[in-house]
């Protein structure tokens, strides 16, 4: 029976490249995310490439019900998964804390902290009884420091880091891995989604120096997970060598 890994954000940047990379060492997938037509395209892709199979969820992670009806609703067989990628998350706005738009802090907080919560739940309720599972988070530079206007954003980050040392804890007991992994600058749709849809203010963040490509994370959150059964990866840091903080970047 073919491993299965649970990949949430994966229509686009590290969760489609993490899509990718499980497909290609023979995992069957469950996939979610919101964009339906992106997400079957990719679905199909991998399938027919991999030989492998592939459950959809449309879901937002923010809608705790839907996430807990569409999970359950899988056929028993599809719970036994080995891996969760907690991947879905965003930024919207750079701005102080003072002018920053309260409906995006909701965006923020809801999707990176209270979504990955509700999916966690349920996913962890389903390794528990196995005694095996890796639940692995994505945090960021920003979990780890605070830059100027990132204020809420780093504030839901830095909740990402102290939820992946907490579910180290209590998942303890059940032999379930918790890794975080905490990327700088990666090169994404991750941008164009915090300026919304400002392709130019987006493209300049990452202009003149070589930011990471979302298959940089892809392949080291597969390194984490391909570890033996008594090596768990805490955490790791993965920053594009042109980046030293959060905010000191080599442009050339
Ligand atoms: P992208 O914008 O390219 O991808 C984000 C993914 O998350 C999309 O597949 C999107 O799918 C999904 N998503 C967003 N909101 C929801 C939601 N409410 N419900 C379900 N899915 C959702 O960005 P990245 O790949 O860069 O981001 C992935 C993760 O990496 C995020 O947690 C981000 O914070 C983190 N990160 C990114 C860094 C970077 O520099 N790019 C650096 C450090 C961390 P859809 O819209 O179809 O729902
Ligand atoms: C994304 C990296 O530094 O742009 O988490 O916030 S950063």
């Amino acid at each position: 029976m073919s491993k299965i890994a649970l990949i949430t954000g994966a229509t686009s940047g590290i969760g489609e490249a993490c899509a990718h990379i499980f497909a290609q060492n023979g995992y069957n997938l469950i996939l979610v995310a919101r964009r339906e037509e992106r997400l079957e395209k990719i679905s199909h892709h991998l399938e027919d490439k991999y030989a492998i199979s592939i459950k959809q969820i449309i879901a937002d992670v923010r809608d705790k019900s839907t996430v807990t009806e569409s999970f359950e609703a899988l056929p028993s067989d599809w719970k036994n998964v080995d891996v969760l990628v907690n991947n879905a998350g965003l930024s919207q706005g750079l701005e102080p804390i003072d002018k920053g738009n309260t409906d995006d802090w909701d965006t923020m907080i809801d999707t990176n902290v209270k979504g990955l919560l509700y999916v966690t739940k349920v996913v962890s309720n389903w390794m528990t009884p196995n005694k095996t599972g890796h639940i692995v988070n994505i945090g960021s530079i920003a979990g780890l420091e605070v830059y100027p206007n990132g204020n809420v954003y780093c504030a839901s980050k830095h909740a990402v880091d102290a939820l992946t040392k907490a579910m180290r804890i209590d998942l303890l007991q059940h032999e379930i891995k918790v890794t975080s992994i905490n990327p700088g600058a990666v090169e994404t749709e991750f941008s164009l989604v915090r300026f919304k849809g400002d392709e130019d203010r987006a493209k300049k963040v990452y202009e003149n120096f070589e930011p990471l490509i979302a298959n940089d994370i892809a392949d080291a959150i597969w390194y984490v997970v391909s570890r033996p059964k008594h090596v768990n990866i805490n955490d790791m840091l993965i920053m594009p060598t042109a980046q030293a903080t959060g905010t000191i970047i080599n442009r050339k």
